[in-house]
């Protein structure tokens, strides 16, 4: 059963463990047409996570800033099409915690491998906030920072299990998040790094 975490927000303890050989195949076949890369914030600092992504569009930072983007700047080409296998199962997630209807135009992988994080940051990139953003979490664990709708928030801090799966929606879908360093160890499937895959509506209406 979905856990009540804030309003809007749930968790969907260990929902994509099952499957977790099937995802891990599906981001290998993105990452096997667009690769992991280290983006770049505009300040200049590079990221710690290596990113890809799926879908009609793609979430990159550079100099220029943050953007959805329709093709991959390191080809040219479009982004690797979603797999419907995932499509349909982040909809399921979606729905499963109160939100039906949702389908994704994008969706941002990231990899972590030991002491890299992701800053307190909101994701307010997409076009409608009031689409949710489905978040499913695979290899080691790692703390996740969830705070409020001011950076200066009180954090609260969860520990995010492999096949752990978040749904953002409602006025939850604003509160400023990250992640700490991932601390090192080992896991079966994905050794010593972390992936996570937010699933958004980046420029649909939901
Ligand atoms: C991660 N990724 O573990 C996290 C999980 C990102 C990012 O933050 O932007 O790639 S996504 C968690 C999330 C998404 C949308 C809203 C909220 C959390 N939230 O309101 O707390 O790599
Ligand atoms: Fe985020």
């Amino acid at each position: 059963p979905p856990i009540p975490l804030d309003a809007g927000a749930l968790l969907l303890p260990g929902w994509a463990a099952a499957e977790a050989t099937r995802w891990v195949q599906c981001v290998q076949a993105v990452v096997a047409q667009a690769p992991w890369r280290v983006m770049r914030t505009p300040g200049g600092a590079s990221m710690s996570v290596a990113t890809s992504n799926c879908g009609d569009w793609g979430w990159v930072s550079d100099a220029s800033g943050y953007a959805y983007r329709a093709t991959d700047p390191l080809s040219g080409q479009p982004w690797p099409a979603m797999p419907g296998w995932l499509s349909d199962q982040a909809g399921a997630a979606a729905a499963a915690a109160g939100y039906p209807g949702f389908v994704p135009d994008a969706c941002l992988i990231n990899r972590y491998a030991p002491g890299a994080r992701m800053s307190l940051h909101r994701d307010a990139d997409e076009r409608d906030a009031s689409a949710p953003i489905v978040s499913i979490s695979l290899g080691l664990p790692a703390t996740f920072l969830w705070g409020g709708l001011q950076r200066s928030d009180r954090v609260r801090r969860m520990q995010l299990e492999h096949g752990d799966v978040l749904v953002w929606g409602g006025a939850s879908r604003m509160t400023f998040h990250g992640v700490s360093p991932l601390k090192d160890g080992l896991h079966p499937l994905l050794g010593s790094e972390r992936w996570n895959l937010t699933f958004r509506m980046a420029r649909a209406l939901y």
